[in-house]
């Protein structure tokens, strides 16, 4: 990584979703030794703590069928703050949740800086429904269609503008459950999927080459990496809480990162979903650190 000073940025939200322990994601991911594995790499960690949340969660639905709809907007206004706070330091931003709504204010933050930034989203959904098309209600299923425009107005323009992203700066990689209504705007924006099906066919090496290709073509002036620890296949990941079988398998996983890292264009990372009550032994926390190893240059020899 460019970059030799990274700042880490946890945050507990469960609000995305309905089920509770993903909030001690970040924990799990510290006590999985994340700091240690990168200061071993030889970067200057800062550890900036946590996101505060006020845990008086109402579950009010007000005028939104959206779970915890307030919550979400403060963590997300909260949480871009703090990201530009970082990227004024001049330091790289690694984001751990939490659940993926968290993205909203990820890139709400990584917005005011990179204008034209392209997205990696590893993970086996789109999370580009809309408050329409939801099966669930749950705002971690919308992240990704609400930083490029579409969904609850009040989300789409946390830190005053919107939208943060650009569709033809995404490539989604590792999808295998995608609604119909994410499936229609994944044809009307025309975004990159390489769906398990293209994972499988081309080899990862082929969708991470094109992956790159492609960022370099749109001129990126930063790309973000939003890694859903269900992108990968849930017999490596256990701990999360929407697993899907089929999914990447823990070596692909790693070619993906070393690749990324060796294109040398990661501007930030965030690490999500990641539920320690539903992981074995701590076994969804100790992957994603070993990615992260990857992601920032781990050689073996
Ligand atoms: N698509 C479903 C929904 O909108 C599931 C989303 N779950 C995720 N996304 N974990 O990454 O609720
Ligand atoms: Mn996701
Ligand atoms: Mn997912
Ligand atoms: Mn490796």
């Amino acid at each position: 990584m460019k970059n030799s000073k990274i700042s880490i940025i946890g945050v507990p939200s469960d609000y995305g979703q309905h089920r509770r322990g993903v909030d001690m994601g970040p924990s799990a991911i510290r006590y999985a030794g994340v700091v240690e594995r990168l200061e071993e790499l030889g970067y200057e960690i800062l550890d900036e703590g946590d996101i505060l949340l006020k845990r008086d969660k109402v579950n009010k639905h007000e005028d939104t069928q959206l779970k915890n709809f307030k919550e979400v907007i403060e963590v997300s206004t909260q949480l871009s703050d703090k990201v530009q706070e970082v990227m004024t330091k001049g330091r790289f931003p690694l984001v751990l949740g939490g659940d993926h709504s968290i993205a909203i204010g990820t890139l709400a933050g990584l917005g005011t800086k990179y204008k034209n930034l392209g997205v990696i989203w590893y993970d086996a959904h789109a999370d580009m429904n809309t408050p329409e098309t939801s099966p669930s209600g749950n705002i971690h299923g919308m992240p990704l269609a609400i930083s490029f425009g579409i969904g609850d107005d009040r989300l789409v323009n946390i830190s005053g503008y919107g939208p943060k992203i650009k569709p033809e700066n995404i490539i989604i990689i590792g999808a295998r459950s995608v609604d119909p209504g994410e499936r229609e705007l994944i044809k009307k924006h025309g975004i990159k999927v390489y769906s398990m099906h293209e994972i499988d066919r081309m080899g990862m090496t082929k969708v991470i080459e094109e992956t790159i290709e492609h960022l370099k073509k749109q001129n990126v002036d930063g790309v973000h990496l939003s890694l859903d620890l269900d992108g990968i296949d849930p017999i490596y990941t256990p701990g999360v809480g929407t697993p899907v079988p089929g999914g990447i398998t823990y070596r692909e996983s790693h070619l993906a990162m070393e690749m990324l890292e060796e294109a040398g264009f990661i501007t930030s990372a965030e690490f999500v979903e990641v539920n320690p009550i539903l992981d074995e032994r701590n076994k969804t926390a100790d992957v994603a650190v070993a990615l992260m190893g990857s992601l920032f240059g781990e050689k073996l020899v």
